[in-house]
């Protein structure tokens, strides 16, 4: 009998019981059951591929953003998705030593550079991986006083582009509302001007060399564990946790570039 008949190994029920705070418990328990001389045969876990690129860890725990964005979704959405993301490119770039040498943002914004056989690739999983570092940034635990919302230059500049801040959140909205299908909304720097736009898939605003400030991603992933179908209650949960201060940074910069 191989080892794996007697491990649960089904991953709904390792996940539940990790989602229930039996992680512990349940460790224990498949340890006594594993036979260990099973184990000393065992060989090791393969590595993981090496590449250009790295999993950068969440800013925050997975519960920081509780109750508007939750725990199992960040933990899936961070360790799952953009893991995968960022293991695809690897996996593409492994025999591409002048790609490999491009920073994520580089590739994306010449992607003619790399083989068609692999460009697709690349522009899903290289996207996958510049949106995903961004977005984590873009997003902080919400203070128990209220999101105070954008300040200073930002919000004069806010204001200033788009009549309010209110009107620019509304477009955003609805920038977020009416991508069909998968894909991200964006407040972005156009040739010096601020602008909505969005994007299909993981396609970034960089590849149209837009700089990217603040991004909400609208993939079913995103939101679907706690929100079903009501990606209107997910975007407005969203504003509670916008990271206004690092959108000022990413401004700054942009503005500088
Ligand atoms: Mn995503």
């Amino acid at each position: 009998m191989k080892n794996s008949c007697l491990l649960p190994d089904n991953g709904f029920t390792r996940r539940t019981a990790f989602r229930l705070g039996l992680g512990s418990i349940a460790a224990t328990l498949f340890a006594g059951i594993l036979p260990q001389r099973g184990l000393a045969q065992t060989p090791p876990a393969a590595p993981a591929p090496t590449g250009p690129y790295t999993l950068p860890p969440l800013p925050y725990p997975y519960e920081a953003l509780e109750p508007n964005i939750d725990t199992w979704t960040m933990q899936i959405h961070h360790d799952k998705h953009h893991k995968a993301y960022v293991d695809n490119a690897n996996k593409l770039l492994a025999d591409q030593p002048e790609l490999a040498k491009l920073s994520p943002e580089e590739l994306i914004r010449h992607l003619d550079k790399a083989p068609e056989s692999i460009r697709t690739g690349l522009r899903n999983n290289v996207g996958g991986h510049v949106n995903h570092s961004l977005f984590w940034q873009m997003m902080a635990p919400a203070a128990a006083s209220g999101n105070p919302g954008p300040t200073g230059e930002l919000a004069a500049a806010l204001t200033k582009s788009f009549g309010s801040i209110e009107a620019f959140q509304k477009q955003m909205n609805e920038a977020a509302t009416k991508r069909f299908g998968s894909g991200w909304a964006w407040l972005v720097l156009n040739n010096g001007k601020l602008e909505i736009t969005s994007t299909a898939n993981q396609d970034s605003p960089i590849m149209d060399g837009q700089i990217p400030l603040l991004g909400l991603d609208v993939w079913e992933h995103a939101y679907y564990l706690k929100y079903q179908n009501r990606r209107a209650d997910y975007i407005t949960a969203f504003w509670n946790v916008v990271n206004w201060n690092f959108v000022a940074k990413q401004y700054e910069k942009a503005k500088a570039a």
